[in-house]
């Protein structure tokens, strides 16, 4: 990876208080003016999340169920329609213009900034540009590649959530009828964790609440989460809660401006910087020690029900509906207060002023959840010890309480739906053998970091992405880029410039794909797809604005000529002529998996359709038919004397890997990115002055990893803990750090110790 560093130091100014106001509106209306003009901007945020224009491809938070206003958008939205939207666009002049090498250089806010993607593109082997490739010659080349395999696990197919149900699902029968269940996805990297524990604890890796269950809820505990920034959305929700008498407590090391207060740019109030205070208590919890924290608050609850038995149990809920509450019990009672505190970081009063707000009014308890808990190596335990909470107080499965995983990509949680998954259960795959007459194979695949290493060793080599920045979002940069570069061909469906694009296998492809907000039309008429926001709820997406190019295609039609050039029709699957119609595809999903029947009459209906969910109605589909309490220890990532815990977060002018600007508003940075937040003790035991460069090296028992040139900020954030953006600080993630059970990189705990630059 070339070197990159930040000129000059960025601008520090006081963290806000509150997100959104006129701030936002500004700032988004910035965004869209520059980089899409006013015609195709205004068209696009006036189609955004309306129920006839496209799902906005920023977050999965859903839509309001009844009243949409008439600009149902957030100002991150609003930078991403941006972004899509653009005027700029990169044809095969700019690629002449630039070698590999002059790009490998260029930062990942001006790659951003060149516009779309518009023909589709090769690389050949030992050159040094991308050329222009027809559709049919690039399609023959990849399938020539895949047939040439010695076996069809040489293959990987990686999946970022923003592809439709539609594209997904072709996308998992092609690569399923290949013979491969290689299919990792970025769910990989985000909430597998919370799919992993949840199914495990009440049989379903999804969440049960519904947006009118967030306005109603008595508590909501927000977890690891900077929503003023991740899900601005979320935020209305939050505030009608609280006007409604309910209280948020906020958990996180970092005081996020979000969390705090929130002034809605769509009122007047909000616009004039009025702002509703969120969260009534502000955690201030170390980094990974949330496990202690709920443990605390689960002996603060048991001995409350032994001074008063019947106060704080949900005996009959807990009778009729769980198993292992002993277990628990037991973990809660011997656990040492003194230590509890001190993992936490959060005093004993504190746990106690939760415990009183859980337990007042009808326990209408609502956790949410999101990176801060998932991307830690005892993830799933931390996500079951929330869910034990739930059960202890019978809060899940009954209005306005339950589990609330808040996903990331828009369609992260319909991909998983439809099939995109490594290791998929039995009657799916049965489902499809039966169904269309192929012979699925049945040994799990790998998921994101198995496929690194597979590529790393040499065990897989053809590399295959629909959508994503795969060399970015990984973990380990370094060690990612080289697994790359070990394929024969690497290949990505894309919108916009990347750096995957120029790490790069022997032979490298871009096929360039229509996004979210443009019209796809298929025989002459205008087709929709089809998503699953992070409530369960599918509805349509159907984009308006002009395609950016007339060579562009989309992700279906993409899927459908590579699937038929590799492996051809079946008598039950004729690849091509399924992209005629994209209701063809919705009835091939309904047949094998029939929660979505009527799946084109109900998701026709203005908003779309929940589908079922069981835990939702207290059915249990663990194997012993019972939401399940947890049994683990009580650890915590620990780090030597004198190391800290650094954890990887987004600022507010990023997309995951597409940097949209260089400010960080809510927390005060302006033009900068190599920065990493620390408290100012850490900073004078160390001699280290606010705003000078320092190195990071991250320790892990492999070895050393480092990343230079980094300003630190002093900050107000726990001691020993330290905070930096990603993708810039994923050179310091260990590939082999990852979360028990799920596998997740932790990206949220990482050992290290800082040096002065030079
Ligand atoms: N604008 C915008 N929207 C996005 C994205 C984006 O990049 N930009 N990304 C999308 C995606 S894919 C996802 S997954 C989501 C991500 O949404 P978030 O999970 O909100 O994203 P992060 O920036 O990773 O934020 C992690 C938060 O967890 C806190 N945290 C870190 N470690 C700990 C810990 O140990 N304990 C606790 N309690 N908190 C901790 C951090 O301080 C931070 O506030 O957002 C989605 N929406
Ligand atoms: N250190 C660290 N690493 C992390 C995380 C972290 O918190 N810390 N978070 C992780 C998480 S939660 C996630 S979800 C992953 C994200 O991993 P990915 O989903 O792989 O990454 P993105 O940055 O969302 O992908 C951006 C690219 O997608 C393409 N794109 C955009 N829209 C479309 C479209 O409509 N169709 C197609 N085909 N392509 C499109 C564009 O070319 C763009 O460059 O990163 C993970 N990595
Ligand atoms: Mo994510």
């Amino acid at each position: 990876m070339p070197f990159e560093s930040d000129p000059q130091p960025p601008h520090t100014g006081k963290p806000k208080t509150f997100a959104g106001g006129a701030g936002a509106v500004t700032s988004a209306l910035k965004h869209v003016m520059k980089s899409a003009g006013p015609i195709r901007g205004t068209q696009a945020l006036l189609e955004l999340n309306q129920k006839d224009g496209f799902d906005c491809p920023s977050c999965a938070w859903p839509d309001p169920d009844d009243h949409r206003a008439h600009a149902e958008f957030c100002e991150n939205g609003a930078k991403a329609i941006a972004s899509e939207a653009t005027t700029h666009r990169i044809d095969r002049r700019f690629f002449q213009t630039h070698s590999i090498a002059d790009l490998l250089e260029k930062s990942d806010y001006w790659h951003d900034q060149q516009g779309r993607l518009t023909e589709p593109m090769i690389l050949h082997a030992g050159e040094t540009h991308y050329q222009p490739i027809s559709w049919d010659d690039a399609i023959t080349h990849i399938a020539n590649e895949l047939k040439g395999l010695d076996h069809p696990d040489q293959a990987v197919f990686y999946t970022s959530g923003r592809a439709s149900n539609e594209a997904a699902f072709l996308y998992q029968l092609f690569a399923r009828h290949f013979g491969t269940n290689n299919l990792p996805d970025c769910s990989n990297m985000c909430h597998e964790s919370s799919g992993t524990a949840m199914k495990q604890a009440i049989g379903v890796g999804k969440g049960t609440v519904t947006l009118d269950d967030i306005h109603q809820a008595d508590t909501i505990l927000c977890i690891g989460q900077n929503p003023g920034t991740n899900h601005p959305r979320m935020l209305a929700a939050l505030e009608k809660a609280v006007e409604n008498d309910g209280r948020v407590i906020a958990i996180n090391p970092l005081k996020e401006a979000g969390l705090i207060g929130f002034a809605h740019p769509q009122k007047i109030s909000g616009m004039l910087g009025k702002s509703t205070p969120l969260a009534s208590q502000y955690l201030q919890v170390k980094v990974n020690g949330d496990l202690a924290l709920l443990r605390a608050l689960g002996k603060e609850l048991f001995e409350r029900e032994d001074a008063q038995p019947g106060s704080v149990i949900d005996h009959d809920f807990v009778r009729q509906h769980t198993q292992g509450i002993d277990a628990y019990r037991h973990r809660c009672e011997n656990a040492n207060w003194d230590q509890l505190i001190t993992q936490s970081g959060i005093p004993k009063n504190d746990i106690q002023q939760l415990a009183d707000t859980i337990l007042r009014r009808d326990r209408k308890l609502i956790t949410c959840w999101a990176m801060g808990i998932t991307q830690h190596r005892n993830a799933v335990a931390t996500i079951r010890e929330i869910t034990n909470l739930h059960l202890l107080l019978g809060a899940i499965g009954r209005p306005a309480a339950g589990l609330c995983p808040v996903r990331g990509h828009s369609n992260v949680q319909g991909d998983r739906t439809v099939g995109i998954y490594e290791k998929m259960p039995e009657s799916f795959l049965a489902a499809l053998d039966g169904e269309f007459g192929i012979t699925c194979p049945r040994q799990h695949g790998y998921d994101t970091v198995d496929a690194i290493l597979a590529m790393h060793q040499g065990a897989a080599k053809v590399f295959f992405s629909l959508g994503g920045n795969f060399l970015q979002a990984s973990p380990d940069t370094d060690f990612t880029a080289q697994a790359l570069s070990n394929c024969t061909l690497t290949c990505q469906v894309s919108t916009k410039l990347n750096r995957s694009h120029l790490v790069t296998g022997q032979t490298a492809i871009i096929l360039p794909c229509l996004g979210r907000s443009e019209r796809d039309t298929q025989s002459g008429e205008d087709q929709f797809v089809t998503c699953e926001n992070s409530m369960g709820i599918v509805h349509m997406s159907k984009g308006k604005l002009n395609p950016a190019s007339p060579d562009l295609l989309s992700e279906t039609d993409i899927v459908a000529r590579l699937a038929k050039a590799t492996v051809g029709d079946t008598r039950a699957i004729h690849w091509r002529q399924l992209v005629n119609h994209y209701d063809q595809i919705r009835d091939m999903i309904e047949k094998i998996i029939p929660d979505f029947a009527p799946y084109n009459q109900q998701v026709r209906h203005p908003g779309g359709f929940y589908l079922p969910n069981h835990a939702k109605m207290r059915i249990w589909d663990t194997p012993t038919s019972k939401a399940e309490f947890s049994d683990s220890a009580c650890d915590q990532f620990q780090v030597a004397e004198g190391r800290l815990v650094l954890q990887t977060l987004r600022s507010h002018d990023q997309y995951n890997t597409t940097i949209y600007g260089l400010n960080d508003r809510y927390r005060g940075i302006g033009m900068g990115r190599r920065i990493i937040f620390l408290h100012p003790d850490d900073m004078k035991s160390r001699g280290i002055a606010p705003v000078s460069q320092v190195d990071i090296t991250s320790h892990w028992e492999d070895g050393e990893r480092r990343a230079e040139n980094f300003y630190a900020i002093p900050y107000d954030i726990p001691i020993g803990t330290a905070a930096a953006y990603f993708p810039e600080a994923n050179v310091l993630v260990p590939v082999h750090s990852t979360a028990l059970e799920s596998n997740t990189p932790t990206s949220k705990s990482i050992e290290i110790s800082l040096q002065p630059s030079h």
